[in-house]
Formats: C-alpha cells, sequence, structure tokens
C-alpha cells in the first residue's frame, strides 16, 4: 500500500500509528517508492538524542535536483514549475517549464563551476524573488555547494555577519529590487557587507532594476552573459544522505544568528511528503507561497517541496500591498491559485482593509488555505476563513520551525476537521510530547507544558553551522532524549495542539523570529544609551511589535527624546534591519533587576502589555521602586 497520499481521517489514523510503532519501515517504504537514487540506503535510521546525532538513509546516494527536475522532463516537461509574478502588475508573468527550468539551472552550476564553486563550498545567495533567486538555489545543490540564502531585507552588518560565520566563498545579488513603488540598492548594501568578507573571491550580479552600481574588477561579474555563454548540460554531483544541502540562519535568544544545517536525503523525503498531504496538491493545480525564499518557509514550499512533487509554484515579487491591498486576489484571480499560503499578520494587515478588495475578485479557484509563522488569532482565522475561503476551504495552520525543516503540527484538509487557533494533529511520523517544569512528561489532554520531540523525522536539522555543542545546548539539553522547540503549548480534550508561543527571549514580529539579545546589543552601542530591555507587546497587524525600556547615560539626560528614537532605530536598521526596528521605545531611570542582576522581563512585557494587575510579587527585586515610576510613565 502506498502511504503517500493520505485522503482521510481514519486513513490519516492509520497511516499515523503505522508512522510511530515503525518510523524506520514507514519512512524506508516513502522513500523508495517516491523518489529516484543513485544508490539506496544501508539503514534507515541511527540516532542518538543525547550526542546529539541523527543520520536517515545512511550511505544512500542522490541529487536533489534530479528529484526536483530531471525525473519530471519525461512525463512534465512542457509543464510550468514556476510562474514568476513581478512587482508591477503592468509586467508580463513568466511561466518556466520543467525543461526550461532544468536548461537554466544547468547553466548556472556551469557558471558556478567556471567561477571555482565545488562540492561542500558555501555560497551566499542574497536576492530578491526573482527566477535566478531559485535557480541559483537548484544550481547550488545541483553542484554539491551548501546554500546560504539570506533575506534580503537584511542589512549590510547582518549579511556579511551570516557570510563569514559559514565562510562563503562567493555571493549571488542583484544590482537591486524592487519592493512596491520603491528600488533597494542590494549592490550597494553588499559591497558594504563585503568590506568586512576577506574570503569572498567573486559575486554574481543579475540585472534586475537597470540602476547603475560599481563592479569591482575581477571580483564582480554581471551573470547574464555568463549564462548566455555556458551549457545547458551538467551532471548532477552525486552526494551523501547526510552532506550539507543548505545552511539558513536563524535568530537565537542569545548572540550570533544560528546557521541551522540541513541534509540531502531526509531533507528532500520530509519537504516532499509533507507538501503533497499538507496541501493536498494535484497534478495541474497550481499552488502560491507568498513567503520570501529568504526563510526556510520558502525553501521548503515554495522551492524544494512542490519541484520534488512536479507541482507548479508561484513565485511573486512583491508586496501586498502594491499597487493596492487588493493585489493577493489579483494574483489568486489571474493565475487560478488552488492552493495559498501566507501568514497571520498578512491576513491581519488585509483584513483591516475590510472585503472591499476581496469582492472584486474571483476568489474560486482555492481548494486550501495555510498559514504558517506564528499563531493565528481567531478573528483573523474568521476573516480569512469567511472572506477568502468563502467558508469551502480548509485552512491549515501549520506549526513547524528552521529547525524542523518541514510541517510538523497540521491538519490534513479534507481529512481533518479545523479549529480556530488549532495547528491541530501531529503530522505523519511526528511523536509530540508536553513537558513540565520538572522536566516530566504530561500526559493525558486538556494539559499545557513545554512543546517537544520525543523522536526524529527526516527534516531535522543536524546541526549548528561551525557550533554543535551550541546545537546541543539549545535543542537537546532542556529535556532528557528530547528536541525543544521553544514553544509553549496546550492539548485538547480530543489530542488537538494549540502553539501558544515562545518560551524563550524571542520575539516574533510579522512573523520574523527576532531576538532579543541582538537588538539589544544594537541598541547599547549608541553612545547615549547606558542599558536597555526588549519586550513583545500584542500588535493587531503584527501579531507582537517591540517595546524597549532603555537608560540613558547621565551625557544623554539632556538629549531631545525624539531625535534618541530616531537615532536608535536607525541603530537597528544599519546592524539587525528595518524589521527590528522598535514601535516604542520609553526612557526610563531604571530597569527592575533581581538579585543576581537579570533584568526581569517578565515584568516589562507585562507593562508593555497593560497587564499592570498581574506583575505578582516584585518586592524580591534588587530595586521595586522602578516598577511604579515605569507604569506612570509608560507610552
Ligand atoms: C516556519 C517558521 C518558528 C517559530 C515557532 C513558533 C512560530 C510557526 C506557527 C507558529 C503558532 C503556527 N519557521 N510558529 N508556525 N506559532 N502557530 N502555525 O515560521 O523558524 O521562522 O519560526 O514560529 O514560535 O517556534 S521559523
Amino acid at each position: 500500500m502506498s502511504n503517500y497520499h493520505i485522503k482521510h481521517l481514519e486513513e490519516y489514523y492509520q497511516v499515523y500509528r503505522k508512522s510511530v510503532r515503525n518510523p524506520e519501515q514507514f519512512w524506508d517504504e516513502i522513500a523508495e517508492e517516491h523518489f529516484v537514487w543513485r544508490k539506496k540506503w544501508d539503514n534507515v535510521l541511527s540516532w542518538d538524542f543525547t550526542k546529539p546525532e541523527v543520520k536517515w538513509f545512511e550511505n544512500a546516494k542522490l541529487n536533489i535536483t534530479e528529484n526536483c527536475l530531471d525525473r519530471h522532463l519525461p512525463t512534465r516537461g512542457d509543464k510550468t514549475a514556476i510562474i514568476f509574478e513581478p512587482n508591477d502588475p503592468k509586467e508580463q508573468a513568466q511561466h518556466i517549464t520543467y525543461s526550461q527550468l532544468h536548461a537554466r539551472v544547468c547553466k548556472f552550476a556551469n557558471v558556478l563551476k567556471d567561477k571555482g564553486i565545488k562540492k561542500g563550498d558555501r555560497v551566499c545567495i542574497y536576492l530578491p524573488m526573482i527566477p535566478e533567486l531559485a535557480i541559483s538555489v537548484l544550481a547550488c545543490a545541483r553542484i554539491g555547494a551548501i546554500h546560504s540564502v539570506v533575506f534580503a531585507g537584511f542589512s549590510a552588518t547582518a549579511l556579511s555577519t551570516r557570510i563569514n560565520d559559514c565562510d562563503a566563498k562567493m555571493v549571488i545579488t542583484s544590482d537591486g529590487s524592487y519592493r512596491g513603488s520603491k528600488t533597494i540598492d542590494l549592490k550597494g548594501i553588499v559591497d558594504e557587507a563585503l568590506e568586512d568578507c576577506p574570503n569572498i573571491d567573486s559575486v554574481l550580479v543579475a540585472k534586475r532594476i537597470n540602476s547603475k552600481i560599481s563592479m569591482k574588477d575581477g571580483r564582480d561579474h554581471w551573470l547574464q552573459p555568463l549564462l548566455e555563454d555556458a551549457h545547458q548540460d551538467f551532471t548532477a554531483e552525486v552526494m551523501d544522505a547526510e552532506d550539507a544541502l543548505f545552511i539558513l540562519y536563524t535568530s537565537g535568544s542569545t548572540g550570533k544568528p544560528k546557521g541551522m544545517v540541513h541534509s540531502s536525503a531526509g531533507y528532500m523525503v520530509y519537504t516532499a511528503y509533507t507538501f503533497k498531504n499538507v496541501f493536498q496538491y494535484k497534478e495541474d493545480d497550481i499552488y502560491w507561497c507568498t513567503a520570501d525564499i529568504g526563510w526556510i518557509t520558502g525553501h521548503s514550499y515554495i522551492v524544494y517541496g512542490p519541484l520534488a512533487n512536479g507541482a507548479t509554484t508561484v513565485m511573486f515579487e512583491g508586496v501586498p500591498s502594491y499597487p493596492d491591498f487588493g493585489r493577493f486576489w489579483d494574483i489568486v484571480q489571474k493565475h487560478k491559485v488552488n492552493q495559498f499560503y501566507t501568514a497571520p499578520t498578512a491576513i491581519r494587515a488585509l483584513a483591516k482593509q475590510g472585503t472591499e478588495y476581496v469582492d472584486k475578485h474571483d476568489l474560486s479557484s482555492l481548494k486550501v488555505l495555510g498559514t504558517v509563522g506564528e499563531p493565528i488569532n481567531e478573528e483573523a482565522w474568521h476573516w480569512y476563513n469567511e472572506n477568502i475561503g468563502k467558508k469551502k476551504s480548509p485552512i491549515v495552520d501549520t506549526w513547524w520551525q528552521t529547525e524542523t525543516g518541514g510541517i510538523m503540527i497540521t491538519p490534513i484538509p479534507f481529512s481533518t476537521p479545523t479549529k480556530p487557533t488549532y495547528a491541530t494533529l501531529p503530522f505523519i511520523g511526528i511523536q509530540p510530547a508536553l513537558m513540565d517544569e520538572n522536566g516530566d512528561e504530561i500526559k493525558g489532554n486538556q494539559v499545557e507544558g513545554r512543546l517537544c520531540i520525543k523522536y526524529p523525522w527526516p527534516g531535522i536539522a543536524r546541526t549548528i553551522w561551525g557550533d554543535h555543542q551550541r546545537y546541543k545546548d539549545t535543542y537537546f539539553s532542556a529535556y532528557k532524549n528530547m528536541y525543544f522547540t521553544g514553544d509553549g503549548a496546550m492539548r485538547d480534550e480530543v489530542g488537538y495542539y494549540r502553539i501558544t508561543g515562545r518560551v524563550d527571549d524571542v520575539i516574533i514580529v510579522s512573523g520574523h523570529n527576532l531576538g532579543t539579545a541582538p537588538i539589544e546589543d544594537a541598541i547599547n552601542e549608541h553612545q547615549a544609551v547606558a542599558e536597555s530591555a526588549i519586550v513583545g507587546f500584542p500588535h493587531d497587524v503584527k501579531g507582537s511589535a517591540l517595546y524597549g525600556y532603555i537608560t540613558l547615560k547621565d551625557s544623554g539626560e539632556s538629549r531631545n527624546h525624539d531625535n534618541l528614537r530616531k537615532e536608535i532605530n536607525q541603530l537597528i536598521t544599519d546592524r539587525i534591519g528595518p524589521i527590528a526596528k522598535l514601535d516604542k521605545i520609553q526612557f526610563t531611570n531604571g530597569l527592575p533587576k533581581t538579585r543576581s542582576g537579570k533584568i526581569m522581563r517578565r515584568i516589562l512585557r507585562k507593562i508593555a502589555s497593560n497587564e499592570t494587575d498581574k506583575l505578582g510579587d516584585t518586592s524580591t527585586l534588587l530595586n521595586p521602586e522602578v516598577v511604579q515610576r515605569i507604569i506612570d510613565e509608560k507610552l
């Protein structure tokens, strides 16, 4: 029996039980029947969460691009693989077939090879959402180079940190990018970043906005002429199942970003299998995920998962508000999108505009709606269900992480009855556990705890680049023999999960994970700042927004506060990016601290959220007197 495509709830339970009773046999069958291998594995799984070490499909050989491209050529060569929808709706959309995509990836791989890129080298990709982004990702995979895509909204400092952390040799970028009515000078940002990156040998530059940019002799090369001259065949490099496919950076609660490393075989099997089932993708469907490929959602569910299934995947360059707030619905109508996957923050922003823009469009092609990135509030869920899905398209609220590679807790549409704000049931093969503060598992239903996973799944990240100890400390040390997610969750009376949010110092703003520590580090660089603490507070569009409590040095006391606020947000923009700017900045003459000198962010969080009645006992603080003052002076 093939368990590749689950079609009803009974089947889900049956396959789920099978997948947890005998995971190895289960994944062995999925991997065997639905992918092409250069050589099969000797062993399905070996693992030890105490080291931690996880290996799937040991000694198997493959190239993920043969699964995403070559194998489709005989049957789907003329099928559209990627629909590129440009920022400007007046510019023609591009339909790239599987044969064309294959040729373009091969040409690109030849260019990489020509420029000295070899298997195992790291290549940093800093591109807007244009076809070259997907193509360069696949070209790296084809040659066996490890791609590290950096979201093109990150600043020069954030980019150079990521380039240096993995010691990349090459950067792939563009002359600039379009974002609504604006253009962004991406090449300028790269040039600035590279002042601190001595090991970059070459920069490939795609032409997008035709701006005047400077090209450094010997280092920078225009991409298009190189591609034109390149051969359109490239024999895929043979990769080991456990060879790294890519690195993707995610914020940590402390210090520098974590370069999560994903494998070749396990990641492929997991993203393909989840894609097929979570979106119930059928041949000829048009699937659209609005994420940027700079995030894991784009890696797994714009590029690899859809292409491994021979799907048609939409890539949108623009923003939901340009030329107006009807743009998403315009694209759904234009391309007859069947599956639509977006973030709660986008839904809230669009819901704010009422239904005027929605009503003007024909959304009848939609069959499945998805959300990802943060908890979806009840109001947004209903708005999405009623106005976009017309109560006919199930909503899949998918919980997962950069670290998990693919979707972990989710309804299966048309099988799992949905429930607003609940991600519902574990996906096939996923064994969640809720843990209490003493490290014991909380069994039974109607309980709440910290969300862990008890058993490996093929998509789990294998390490943090260059820092296996940090991987162990972050994910495998809080609870014995468990992967700790950093999230809290509830389990209801029927076993459905509801994710309640982060339990660490990560704040999710508009679906972007932001660690408080790097933001505080940036603020503290300001010469007038003595100390700072960042907390999240509820925001009707962003989900959470950032509230900063800042104490000034004596020298800063006389400065104009509004100017200081501007300078501080500029510093954050320079160090991290505009997504990390603070919504509110309150200057205060002290921060509440424990006796050991730790800032009590819990108290600051309550104040920022107007929950001062729930402060609890503050008398044990080192400086309880500052609390009332902060409340009185709250913004
Ligand atoms: C895919 C992605 C991971 C964090 C995760 C959660 C939060 C993601 C949901 C969610 C509630 C969801 N990767 N999160 N999906 N919270 N419901 N459906 O977002 O690495 O960028 O973020 O996002 O806190 O730990 S991520």
